[in-house]
């Protein structure tokens, strides 16, 4: 296996890194326009450079099929054709390893769905899996292949050996997050997502990561790559990323990637007062716990340029938050919607359905929460249990041989044995577009007429898909918005 990719000692290692999702065959995407470069796979590719190996990328995103794989591998002669993992791009994940084996390319497979179960990518055909923090392993790995030097125990990276499948000693993630490169942004079309973008919404959008990890525990959340670490880059570094952004490329608008945005209020008070001291004029979003989104912050993350938090907001019951270890109040809840409607900053909910324990009358209060306060946007997700995750091992026994969710019914797929049976959470899920349409409508239309829509659809749901798909009646009637 070495032998295949081994060059010329002193040459310099080539690599090419793939990004194998291709936009225009997904369904949802459509939906939910969220077209960003693989910060994972630019980070590692700056890093890459700065350490001596050459980097050259493949972006499936825009394109129409994999034959630019083809074309690289003729054009840049890779010795490692490393790819990033999604549990959604699997299959083609697997085609461009054949590829790669039929070129007599090294296959390398890094991301978080790799990371959770790497010997399905061993076994459908890629040589090396990087299960966690990308940057030092595949640094190590290329030369390694490059001098020809064994490369079974390599830490931080599991390899196929023959029959046998060797996992090197974990590496230490690294200490200081501001020591890696800025993204190299030039291995991507980065005009064509800035172009996706401004014609979706006028504006010029980036996305930026602050941080690794996150230091919290619910009990659903995976976390293959960096497990219950945290660790952040300063204000300052960020602010560099942010000038560079906007030199660069004009960004008017920056998506904040972190699992969760602002763990630490003094670094995110020091952020807020580069940013505004900086005059950039960026718009920015990030994703927020209510527990950490302090009302009296929100007038200085508006100055700074706030527009759109996602709010994990889950369920409406503190009975299911305590379930899930969220480690969030509805009280919390209730106080940062209402002070970010206060501060005029667009809401955007995540909630979920499904998750083990969960009543029928769980699910109202969800819905009474929702109808409270209505927010900008949303998504009602059912539960996916992933492997590696507390849910997964309470569910396991009742799996129903599916591994993910389908895209062609919109993500909405029952995975396990829950409470009730698909067809009621698809039902709920479509009580809450409804509901959300009636929102949109009490602030624009007659009230007298959409309420009057809400009773008939409130009566519908009490009185005939409830008792026929749960099988009984629902709790009391919810409570009319005032
Ligand atoms: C930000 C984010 C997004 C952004 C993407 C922004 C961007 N392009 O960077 C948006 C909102 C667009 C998004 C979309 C989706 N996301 Co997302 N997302 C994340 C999030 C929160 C952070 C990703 C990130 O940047 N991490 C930081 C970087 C540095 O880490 P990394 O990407 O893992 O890369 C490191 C290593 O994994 C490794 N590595 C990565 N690739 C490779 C390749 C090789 C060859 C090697 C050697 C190493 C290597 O090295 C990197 C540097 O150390 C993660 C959660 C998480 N913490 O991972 C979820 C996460 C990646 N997303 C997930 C999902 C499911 C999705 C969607 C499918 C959801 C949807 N709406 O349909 C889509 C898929 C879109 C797509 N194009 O594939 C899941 C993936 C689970 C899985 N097993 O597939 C995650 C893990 C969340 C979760 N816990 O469920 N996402
Ligand atoms: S769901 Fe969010 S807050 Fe909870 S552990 Fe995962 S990343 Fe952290």
């Amino acid at each position: 296996m070495t032998s295949r990719t081994a060059r010329a000692e002193g040459s310099t290692p080539r690599v090419l890194l793939v990004d194998p999702y291709i936009a225009r065959e997904d369904p949802m995407e459509r939906k939910f326009v969220e077209l960003y470069p693989s910060l994972g796979l630019l980070t590692l590719g700056a890093y890459l450079r700065e350490h001596g190996v050459d980097v050259s990328m493949v972006d499936l995103t825009f394109e129409r099929d994999t034959r630019a794989i083809a074309r690289a591998i003729r054009t840049f002669r890779p010795d490692v054709i490393g790819v990033h993992t999604k549990t959604l791009t699997v299959p083609r994940a697997l085609e461009i390893a054949r590829q790669a084996r039929d070129a007599g390319v090294f296959s390398l497979a890094g991301g978080p769905d790799s990371a959770s179960r790497p010997q399905e990518y061993l076994d459908g055909g890629f040589d090396a899996v990087v299960p966690a923090e990308g940057e030092v392993a595949t640094v190590d790995l290329a030369h390694r292949l490059r001098d020809g030097t064994p490369i079974a125990r390599t830490p931080g990276v599991i390899v196929r050996d023959g029959p046998d499948v060797v996992r090197g000693p974990s590496r230490p993630l690294l200490a200081d997050l501001d020591q890696l490169p800025l993204p190299a942004w030039d291995l991507v079309d980065m005009e064509a997502y800035l172009g996706h973008w401004q014609a979706e919404t006028g504006e010029r959008r980036a996305a930026v990561l602050t941080s690794r990890g996150c230091p919290f525990d619910c009990s659903w959340c995976s976390k293959p790559t960096f497990g219950r670490t945290f660790r952040q880059q300063s204000p300052e570094r960020v602010l560099r990323e942010l000038v560079e952004l906007k030199r660069r490329y004009r960004v008017d608008y920056v998506r904040f990637c972190d699992d969760v945005f602002g763990v630490s209020r003094a670094w995110l008070e020091r952020l807020l007062d580069r940013m505004v001291e900086s005059e950039l004029g960026l718009r920015f979003e990030c994703l927020a716990r209510v527990d950490l989104l302090k009302p009296d912050l929100l007038g200085r993350m508006r100055s700074a340029g706030l527009a759109r938090v996602y709010v994990g907001v889950e369920s409406g019951s503190q009975r299911m938050l305590d379930a899930m270890n969220r480690g969030t109040k509805l009280a919390q809840v209730e106080r940062t919607a209402e002070a970010l409607r206060a501060a005029g900053v667009r809401q955007f909910w995540f909630l979920m359905l499904g998750y083990p324990g969960e009543t029928i009358e769980d699910i109202e209060a969800t819905f009474r929460l929702f109808r409270r306060f209505s927010p900008e946007e949303y998504s009602v997700s059912i539960a996916v249990p992933v492997p590696g995750t507390r849910f997964y091992d309470k569910v396991k026994g009742t799996l129903r041989g599916r591994a993910a969710p389908s895209r062609k019914a919109g993500g909405s797929t029952l995975l396990f044995e829950a409470a009730y049976g698909e067809r009621l959470y698809r039902w709920e899920q479509a009580r809450f577009g409804l509901e959300a349409a009636l929102g949109k409508a009490r602030r624009r239309f007659q009230p007298r007429v959409v309420e009057k829509i809400g009773r008939v659809a409130d009566r519908f749901h009490e009185e005939v898909a409830t008792p026929l798909l749960a099988g009984k009646r629902s709790g009391p009637r919810t409570a009319r918005p005032p």
